[in-house]
């Protein structure tokens, strides 16, 4: 398990996390998304679109520490291209106001980063997760812009046209985003995969949004998405960044017993054996062969004996 992210922080040794939020008239949906959000975040930044409705007094209302930007140009794209540019954090999370990503989900995707990815793309297809926002004839464009991707630049991505990401800040130039609408999604997603970047699949649930009627519509956003993907195929492909092991620096790993032992997640079997320093006997957790080891010396550890 990972240590626990807060007090990490406060010692200076974490990953700053900051939420980027684009909202256009979502007044009635924010109560369920701002009081939702994890304390492992250390800055949530609204990016208002000129809401008509009270979006930017109810976003303050329920978390006076929120930050209000208004965005520059239209659409959701140019949204969060203002909120990436005022975000502090080192870890970008992007969330909608509308109810349809769970800020719960925060963790894993976040979890994903300091495991070592660089970009952590959520994903309703994969075994997990769902959703409950896509027509049939979204999850069919959804799949055929999927396969299209797979066929013009590899990768077995699982979903393509979805805004539950997570990413570490500075990737931002590699992915040069220069997208206005809603196609923005999938230019992050295709760049991340062109640049080579290390992208890790997130399980993600989308709940149906809370109130109002959702800014896409199906075939000009659709054209969009697929204008998108074919005006990649003109740009030379982006450099990425050097392999990143940000789990092993930041977290401090402790030290394995031996050198070829299995990652602590991956350990079946572990049992608490003493082991004689100089003078003190110590009890640490080790590895457990059962081929290498009889039922006389699990015996002996007395109550931490395997079965
Ligand atoms: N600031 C801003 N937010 C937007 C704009 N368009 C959409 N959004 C927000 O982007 C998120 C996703 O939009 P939504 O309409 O739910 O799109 P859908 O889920 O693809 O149907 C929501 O939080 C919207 O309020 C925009 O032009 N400006
Ligand atoms: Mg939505």
């Amino acid at each position: 398990m990972l240590p626990e992210i807060g007090s990490l922080a406060e010692r200076g040794q974490t990953p700053r996390i900051t939420v980027v939020i684009p909202a256009l008239n979502e007044e009635r949906n924010l109560i369920e998304v701002l009081p939702r959000i994890p304390h492992m975040v250390d800055e949530v930044i609204l990016v208002d679109g000129g809401s008509t409705d009270r979006t930017v007094e109810t976003a303050r209302a329920l978390m006076p520490s929120i930050r209000i930007v208004n965005q520059v140009g239209r659409g959701k794209g140019a949204a969060l291209r203002t909120g990436f540019g005022a975000a502090t954090g080192d870890i970008i999370v992007m969330l909608d106001a509308d109810g349809s990503t769970n800020p719960g989900e925060i963790p894993a995707f976040v979890g994903a980063l300091l495991s070592g990815a660089d970009f952590a793309k959520g994903s309703r297809f994969l075994q997990g997760s769902g959703t409950a926002d896509m027509t049939f004839h979204r999850k069919l464009g959804n799949g055929a812009f999927v396969q299209l991707v797979r066929v013009l630049f590899g990768g077995r991505y699982s979903d393509l046209c979805y805004g539950y990401n997570a990413f570490w800040t500075d990737v931002l130039p590699v992915l040069a985003l220069d997208g206005d609408g809603l196609e923005i999604e999938t230019m992050m997603n295709v760049r991340a995969l062109r640049a080579g970047l290390k992208d890790a699949e997130v399980p993600s649930y989308e709940s149906r949004r809370g109130y109002g009627i959702g800014h896409l519509r199906a075939f000009p956003d659709g054209l969009r998405v697929l204008r998108t993907i074919f005006a990649e195929l003109r740009r030379p492909s982006p450099a990425a960044p050097g392999q990143r092991r940000l789990a092993d620096q930041v977290l401090q790993w402790p030290e394995r017993p031996t050198s070829n032992a299995p990652l602590p997640h991956a350990i079946a079997e572990t049992a608490m054996i003493p082991i004689p320093v100089e003078s003190e006997t110590i009890a640490m957790p080790i590895d457990i062969d059962r081929s290498m080891v009889s039922e006389q010396q699990f015996a002996r550890s007395g109550d931490d004996r395997l079965d």
